[in-house]
């Protein structure tokens, strides 16, 4: 019934979106703008990333171009679009973008009410062998009217409007949640258009697959080893999960939203803090995660509860399905108690 829709009723990121808004009578369309410029972004990189292949023919990001220019690097490239899209908007005041070591402060006479973090390109180092990647991003409202100030972005991860992630893959696919659950879209390249392909994602309560990399076992602390050798040892006579672990954030948390099981990356002693950055990797997925009725936990508390202290810090993430994420969560409390 999906496809007959797309034949006849477009349902549209955009129109899906106003929808939503449209039940808040006080809404005047900033959100719709907003998000419409983060569509404009995706569809740029959607398009620059499928070109990368033919990068040293077409002297694209990343390569030197017939002329022997050095073209950018496709995420200093997805960087500056979506920084130059963001400030167009004219509803932003902030961004903090990982690829950029200080926050932007949009200039007064550009400035809006939303503060944006994001990941233009997470998962780069994959490109040059074909593995998805993706954009990952979460929005806050600044905290009061007032001149725009770090604090705005240093807000625990529960107070974001809207988190989403777009995987340039097989096919290019946008999940989005505004705090009323998660949906899909994927781009029709031949519209140009994002089509509601994935209404309302639930993931499973129990999954059957663990996604961790297993290299960084010999520095694990004592719950995660216990749980991940519960994975590969079930006591409970119960059959043994999958590991199924891609390297790029935006596959790994897609597959386990749409299948169901944990991704894990854990702190550990080299990284007291695990790799992941709190702002535009941790609570996106993990504000995604729990709209869709899984969890996420950082080992110590619920992952959205956190307060980042610095816009780049990281934090050890345990996210999926909902049982899954409760049998860590008892492991650590467990160890507390020792
Ligand atoms: P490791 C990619 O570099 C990334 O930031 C995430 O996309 C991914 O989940 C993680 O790092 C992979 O890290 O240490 O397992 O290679």
């Amino acid at each position: 019934h999906v496809a007959d829709a797309h034949r006849t009723d477009l349902m549209t990121i955009t129109r899906f979106v106003l929808n939503e808004q449209s039940k808040h009578p006080e809404s005047r369309g900033d959100f719709t703008i907003l998000l419409s410029h983060i569509v404009l972004g995706c569809k740029f990189v959607c398009s620059a990333v499928n070109k990368a292949g033919l990068a040293k023919l077409l002297g694209l990001a990343g390569e030197t171009n017939v002329q022997g220019e050095d073209q950018k690097k496709l995420d200093v490239l997805s960087n500056e679009v979506f920084i130059k899209a963001l400030v167009s908007s004219g509803r932003t005041c902030i961004l903090v973008s990982e690829e950029d070591e200080e926050a932007t402060f949009v200039e007064p006479a550009k400035r809006g009410k939303y503060c944006v973090v994001f990941d233009p390109l997470d998962g780069s180092s994959n490109i040059d062998c074909g593995v998805s990647i993706g954009t990952i991003f979460g929005i806050y409202m600044m905290k009061d009217a007032h001149e725009p100030t770090l604090d705005d972005v240093l807000q625990p991860g529960k107070n974001m409007l809207a988190a989403g992630y777009c995987m340039y893959g097989s096919s290019c696919t946008l999940v989005l949640s505004t705090g009323k659950g998660v949906n899909g879209f994927t781009l029709d390249p031949s519209l140009g258009e994002f089509i509601l392909t994935h209404p309302d994602i639930k993931i499973p309560k129990k999954g059957k697959i663990y996604s961790v990399n297993e290299g960084n076992a010999k520095n694990w602390d004592g719950p995660t080893s216990k749980y991940v050798e519960n994975c590969k040892f079930p006591k409970d006579g119960s059959s043994p999960k999958s590991l199924r672990y891609i390297g790029s954030m935006v596959a790994d948390v897609h597959r386990t939203l749409l299948y169901g099981g944990i991704f894990l990356y854990p702190a550990d002693k080299k990284s007291p803090n695990g790799k992941l950055r709190v702002l535009y990797e941790v609570f996106p997925m993990s504000f995604l995660m729990e709209q869709a009725g899984g969890q996420a936990f950082t080992g110590k508390q619920r992952a959205l509860d956190l307060v980042p202290k610095k816009i780049h810090d990281r934090a050890p993430i345990f996210l999926g399905s909902y049982d899954d994420v409760e049998e860590i969560k008892r492991l650590y409390a467990a160890e507390e108690k020792n």
